[in-house]
């Protein structure tokens, strides 16, 4: 790293007397030993633990925090090897008020992030991390995102006091001692500081959390008492770009403890990204083998609760075709030797919203935890089977709500959280792609951005070019749901599905994929737009999703393999008669019409919500994305004059009316 790392700012922090553990004679980087010495300083913590991600150590760390009550394991014939954890109430999620850019220059940050000062935020922060792990193990956690000396992969360590963070970075990442290996004296790294700032033992030894010496005369040695999902009512998830560096503080779940995913391989990595040339986007990577012909990679941006876990792990319907499964969240894009777009899945494992998930929504998920899974904030049998909503059609007539209280189908309220997790390592997944793996990445051939609409955006289309498609992901927008912050069903703006995860001013990021773009050429891959969500008049889903979205995706391979014919309308390209396979899917003329429907009028008035939203986004904005939006109004307002445009009906040859209602997702 340079001398923007963060060890220099810590310098501030003499190294006191270290605890068992801090120093380890192997490590090859001393930036990064003078860094866990500094950090060790400042937090206070009993002990220091470096992982190592093995087995033994899962198992260590497992039975240690079952016998602490931080988790409970579950029935080992319906999960062997799997663990419930029960969260706070209060910290249930990612939450983005409390998620900062601390860039040197506010405007780095952008209108879409809250900004802090990088010198105020830390001074801050100091006080908070000021001996906030006293009587914790602090565990050091080096992985590596991407296989270790790939060509597009990074390296980071974590510090955190939260076993159930280390335990579940052992699954997300590739954690251990070749990522330490990695991190020689000339390595960039990602540093990650995390607490859950609940301390058992104040400076001066009394307990009691509050600092003021001993004035309750408890002793210099008395602990407070621990309890199973610490915390604190203070939260910050603050990222300085420039520094790589990642603080974390006050909550245990999931995107704002676990700092490899969203806080380095999204936010940080982006502003890496930005700064050398490649791309780190919210996106599932997926394989798509047709019956004859090569395969095809895609990557595909959607905003979060729009099913993109369902997406990876789709199991075709069209006979022939296979999906397999390279990632589910995150990508990491780089032009390769060739002059192509090449992709790796960062992670090494799922952290995968529960609720919704089934057999029939989505079979490959459930057979991926069948063991080895920590699952959170889910409900279970008194005999310890998980359970949440829409797992089964009828829940079961007792069961332990998440908060750990007697439940039954009568308590009026959800017996797993809206956001309740599964982790589990990659490899249990039955479709996981041969080459997920491959150290350079896999050639994508298609980019895919999705949203969940309601209306106007039809089942699928083809942007014209690189230009217009970086114009359809900067305008992406979906329905909020229940996991998110917000009123269900209000229009979000989310870029790219960027919104919560872009480490720098959007605008930019919309210039730095132009860029991309332009460096790609030839070789860029075509991009399309997708939407599973579209309501017919009777406020009912228009298609069938789930498996069926492979038919969307075959007609894309057929755009790649230019076999596929497509027809022109004002925002794109959508099949052409007879080109979309809708061999053994019961679908009537009027749904297809409705699915594929552009209406001018009311594009047009979207078009005025685009014109807001970039206005709001400031003079980052790229000129050529307001020209775009120039250029598509006038095409929607040729239309409106020329019905001759508006597309033709997609159907080859009727196989009769059906009803797609009732359904209860289209992910
Ligand atoms: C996620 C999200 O958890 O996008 O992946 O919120
Ligand atoms: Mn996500």
């Amino acid at each position: 790293m340079t001398d923007a790392h963060p060890v220099p700012r810590l310098r501030s922090v003499a190294i006191a007397e270290l605890p068992p553990g801090a120093e380890r004679s192997d490590v090859a980087d001393p930036r990064l030993a003078d860094w866990v010495a500094r950090i060790t300083t400042l937090t206070r913590p009993d002990e220091v633990v470096w992982c190592d991600g093995s087995d033994a150590e899962w198992r260590r760390l497992t039975s240690e925090m079952v016998a602490a009550g931080s988790l409970l394991p579950l029935d080992p014939v319906a999960h062997p090897d799997s663990f419930l954890a029960r969260s706070d109430p209060d910290d249930v999620a990612r939450m983005e008020d409390r998620t900062f850019i601390c860039s040197v220059r506010e405007d780095d940050a952008g209108p879409t992030n809250n900004w802090r000062e990088p010198s105020a935020m830390h001074a801050e922060l100091d006080a908070l991390f000021a001996g906030c792990m006293r009587g914790r193990t602090m565990y050091v956690v080096p992985y590596s995102m991407g296989p270790v000396g790939g060509s597009i992969s990074q390296v980071g360590v974590q510090v955190t006091d939260s076993p159930y963070a280390a335990l579940s970075l052992g699954i997300m990442a590739r954690v251990g001692d070749a990522a330490l290996a990695a991190i020689g004296p000339d390595a960039e790294w990602v540093a990650g500081v995390h607490s859950v700032g609940y301390p058992l033992r104040d400076g001066d030894g009394d307990g009691d959390g509050d600092g003021d010496g001993d004035r309750d005369g408890h002793g210099g040695t008395r602990r407070r008492a621990d309890v199973a999902w610490p915390s604190n009512p203070v939260k910050f998830i603050s990222h300085f770009p420039e520094e790589r560096a990642i603080w974390s503080f006050g909550s245990g779940y999931g995107g704002n403890a676990l700092l490899s995913k969203k806080c380095f391989a999204l936010r940080i990595a982006s502003v890496m990204g930005r700064d050398e040339g490649w791309l780190a986007e919210h996106m599932l990577v997926l394989k798509l083998t047709p019956p004859a012909g090569r395969p095809v990679h895609m990557a595909a941006a959607f905003p979060s609760a729009c099913g993109k876990t369902n997406l990876a792990m789709l199991r075709p319907t069209i006979p022939g075709w296979t999906v397999e499964t390279i990632g589910d969240d995150i990508a990491w894009l780089r032009p390769g030797a060739d002059g192509r777009l090449f992709a790796i899945n960062p992670e090494a494992g799922f952290f995968g919203v529960a609720p919704g998930t089934s057999v029939e929504s989505n079979p490959v998920a459930i057979e991926t935890m069948r063991e080895h899974t920590i699952f959170t904030n889910v409900a279970v049998t008194e005999g310890g089977e998980v359970w949440w909503e829409g797992k089964t059609p009828t829940p079961p007539e007792h069961l332990i709500d998440w908060r750990g209280a007697p439940w039954t189908p009568e308590t009026g309220t959800p017996a797993a959280h809206p956001n309740a997790r599964f982790t589990v390592p990659i490899e249990q997944c039955p479709t996981l792609a041969s080459d997920w793996y491959e150290p350079d990445g896999v050639p994508i051939d298609a980019i895919v951005f999705g949203g969940r609409r309601a209306t106007n955006v039809p089942l699928v289309v083809e942007a014209e070019d690189w230009t217009h498609g970086v114009f359809v992901g900067a305008t992406i927008a979906s329905e909020t749901t229940a996991a998110q912050e917000g009123a269900v069903g209000e229009l979000r703006r989310d870029p790219f599905g960027m919104l919560p995860f872009a480490g720098y001013n959007m605008g930019d990021h919309w210039q730095h994929w132009l860029d991309v773009g332009e460096a790609l050429g030839e070789h860029a891959p075509k991009i399309f737009q997708v939407n599973w969500f579209r309501k017919g008049a009777d406020g009912s889903f228009l298609w069938p999703g789930f498996g069926e979205n492979s038919r969307v995706l075959a007609w894309i391979a057929g755009r790649i393999a230019d076999e596929a014919a497509g027809a022109a309308t004002p925002i794109g390209t959508i099949p052409a008669p007879g080109s979309l396979d809708l061999r053994g899917l019961e679908v009537s003329d009027d749904t297809l019409e409705a699915l594929f429907e552009v209406d001018p009028g009311s594009w047009l008035d979207e078009c005025e919500q685009t014109e807001a939203f970039f206005a709001a986004l400031g003079d980052h904005v790229p000129d050529v994305l307001r020209d775009e939006l120039a250029r598509l109004r006038d095409r929607l307002a040729a239309a409106q004059t020329d019905a001759a445009v508006l597309p033709p009906s997609v159907r080859a040859s009727s196989v009769g009316p059906c009803s797609l209602t009732g359904r209860p997702d289209r992910q």
